[in-house]
């Protein structure tokens, strides 16, 4: 009882947070110049660090199984591979962000097939290196390597000077079977159509539904995050199959209420309604208030095939 009332606070700070800070915090035209400011802020160390840890892998993996995931990416198919999963010549020298991973299969599954890219320390026989403590979040016992997914992630953004520089954290998480590898994890549920996906968010199996992309009597009566988008599976499908749950502005045939122009980053030409993913999305944290609330911004991008609903 005292850790769930302990998580809502935390997550209500962390909205607070992001509510508040965020907004003043980023210049106008944020989404943009946040993106580049951020791209010239890690690059110099970036490359270093990549090419130091280029210097010590061998050839690449011989008939290594990996999943290379989607092009939902904004950078997918601009041949350079920006999954930060990766180490090698075939990678962008741009910074590595979050939400590429998983998220830019055409470019890197070709730098891979061309023999340009391995796994950023994984062994062909899949011996994972968790690298060293050198990160500024190391020891805090969350694990910070996007390289990884599950319950055993922090919350807060991934920044690619954590890549392998948040060991300690991320191997006790991985050896006590909160972590996998991302990629790695199990297959997404699907169910009469729907894709529930993993159970690698941080609230799963406590007997809510915490994906944001549901409506109902099973849901959480907890702030809804970003983070849980797809990471709820067996609360989400078990409320879903016992009628308790439908997808919100979703209906029986698929037709999208994409809602109304309500939310505070309406507008923008950005789609901020995180029940969506795709190049269409913006860069910047998608919040609950903003879900069917970016009507214009999501359905446009929507009609020009650069968005789907997340999962599909
Ligand atoms: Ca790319
Ligand atoms: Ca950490
Ligand atoms: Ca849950
Ligand atoms: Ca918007």
């Amino acid at each position: 009882m005292r850790s769930w009332i302990y998580g809502v606070r935390v997550r209500q700070v962390q909205r607070r947070w992001v509510a508040t800070i965020l907004p003043f915090a980023l210049p106008y035209n944020a989404p943009h110049s946040f993106r580049m400011l951020q791209k010239q802020e890690f690059n110099m160390r970036i490359l270093s660090i990549t090419a130091a840890l280029a210097f010590g892998l061998s050839s690449p993996a011989l008939a290594q199984e990996i999943n290379f995931g989607n092009d939902s990416s904004e950078w997918a198919n601009d041949g350079e591979c920006d999954d930060g999963r990766f180490t090698g010549k075939g990678m962008t020298a741009t910074p590595l962000l979050e939400e590429d991973v998983l998220a830019d299969a055409t470019d890197c599954r070709t730098a891979y097939e061309a023999g340009t890219l391995t796994l950023l320390g994984v062994a062909s026989d899949g011996t994972i290196d968790f690298g060293n403590d050198e990160g500024d979040w190391s020891n805090d016992d969350e694990c910070d390597d996007m390289r990884f997914a599950g319950p055993g992630m922090t919350t807060t953004p991934l920044l690619q000077d954590d890549i392998m520089r948040d060991a300690t954290d991320c191997r006790t998480a991985y050896e006590a079977g909160l972590l996998t590898l991302s990629g790695d994890g199990p297959d997404d549920l699907i169910i009469e159509g729907v894709n529930f996906g993993n159970d690698n968010g941080e609230w799963s199996n406590d007997g809510e539904c915490d994906d944001p992309r549901f409506v109902g009597a099973g849901m959480t009566a907890t702030p809804l995050l970003a983070d849980d988008v797809l990471r709820d599976a067996t609360d989400c499908s078990t409320a879903f199959t016992a009628g308790n749950l439908t997808l919100l502005g979703v209906d029986a045939k698929g037709g999208i209420d994409f809602g109304n122009d309500e939310g505070e980053w309406s507008n923008d030409g950005e789609c901020d309604d995180m029940r969506f993913a795709g190049p269409g999305m913006t860069t910047t944290v998608l919040l609950y208030d903003d879900v069917m609330r970016d009507a214009t911004d999501c359905r446009a991008a929507y009609e020009a095939g650069q968005l789907t609903l997340a999962g599909q």
